[in-house]
């Protein structure tokens, strides 16, 4: 057998990689019904500084994915009672995740079959048995590649929050799983406080500083499950799962008070700025655009009573 890459050299640079990923470890679900298996797979990746969970319930798929977020997942082909393609044309069905890594695992050696199983909407192929070093170099070099092009397509450069269109389909999977779960969901739209005077003032520069400033509360501030996006210039959108309204106030209000306590300074000048915030929750059988509709009317409402302060 031929080796195109010395394996050590591949295990120095896959090392390399990984330590490039941050503080954020790769988190990969895998599917199989094979349980002992799964787990097998799942320590390895673990012991190579990845985050992988066990998925044995192939219909909680969907939610798996939007609760857990994987950067790729592990499709065992032959699931008992389900088909692994099944749930790959599943996951593609979403926008947010077209182009989330799929590799099939399965102990298929039939060519034409593996070949049909890739035509629905998986990536790459391994066929078991399969060693501990090429799932470790198969997951963690496609994790790697996913990363960075997440971080193109859905991430905003200046502040690192989700872009605009981003935020939005991040709303609607939210949405749904809410429903799904009868469970609660709110939504704040938060925009700074006469923000064309900062820029007329100090200057762009200085303006972009304060964006950055409040992206940076918000991530501190907010759970980890909770979702921000950079909706506008100097315009914010943050969905809180499993929040109602009056927490997800609270919450926001608590990012307020934070953010107008903070002190710019440009040249000899302190300057101090403030943000108004309009929260909405999960009504009825909302559509995610009544949401937004609501949340900015509070937005408005709060602007038109002074602002600096969050309406519900
Ligand atoms: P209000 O309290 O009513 O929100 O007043 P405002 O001045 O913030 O109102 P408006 O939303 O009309 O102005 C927002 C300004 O933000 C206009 C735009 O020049 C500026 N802006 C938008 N994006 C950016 C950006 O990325 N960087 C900087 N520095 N300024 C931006
Ligand atoms: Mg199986
Ligand atoms: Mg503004
Ligand atoms: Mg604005």
């Amino acid at each position: 057998l031929q080796h195109p890459v010395d394996a050590s050299e591949l295990a120095s640079r896959i090392d390399a990689m990984l330590r490039e990923r941050g503080d954020q470890a790769y988190r990969v679900l895998i599917v199989d019904d094979d349980l002992a298996l799964a787990e097998h797979y799942r320590l390895v990746l673990a012991a190579a500084g990845m985050r992988a969970e066990v998925l044995s319930e192939p219909t909680e798929i969907v939610e798996r994915v939007a609760g857990f977020r994987p950067e790729l997942i592990l499709l065992d082909v032959d699931l008992s009672g389900y088909a692994g393609p099944d749930l790959a044309t599943i996951i593609r069905y979403y926008d947010e995740w077209v182009g989330l890594p799929i590799v099939y695992l399965s102990a298929e050696t039939d060519h034409a079959r593996q070949i049909e199983a890739l035509s629905r909407g998986a990536d790459d192929f391994l066929v078991k048995p399969i060693s501990d070093a090429q799932l470790v170099a198969v997951v963690s070099v496609r994790a790697y590649r996913f990363r960075q092009l997440a971080e193109l397509m859905y991430l905003d450069s200046l502040t690192g929050l989700y872009k605009h269109g981003p935020i939005k389909d991040a709303l609607n999977a939210e949405l749904t799983r809410a429903r799904r779960k009868r469970d609660s969901l709110s939504v704040a739209m938060i925009d700074i406080d006469h923000f064309k005077r900062v820029n007329d003032t100090y200057g762009h520069a200085q303006g972009d500083r304060v964006i950055r400033a409040l992206a940076h509360l918000l991530k501190q501030r907010l759970r980890q499950s909770d979702r921000i996006g950079r909706y506008g210039g100097e315009e914010f959108l943050v969905i809180m799962p499993a929040s109602r309204a009056d927490e997800a106030r609270l919450a926001i209000d608590d990012v307020r008070r934070r953010f107008a306590a903070l002190q710019f300074h440009h040249d000899s000048q302190v300057f101090t700025c403030t943000l108004s915030a309009g929260v909405a929750d999960i009504a009825g059988d909302d559509a995610p655009q009544a949401m937004l509709v609501a949340a900015d009317a509070a937005l408005y409402a709060a602007k038109a009573a002074g602002r600096d302060r969050v309406v519900l």
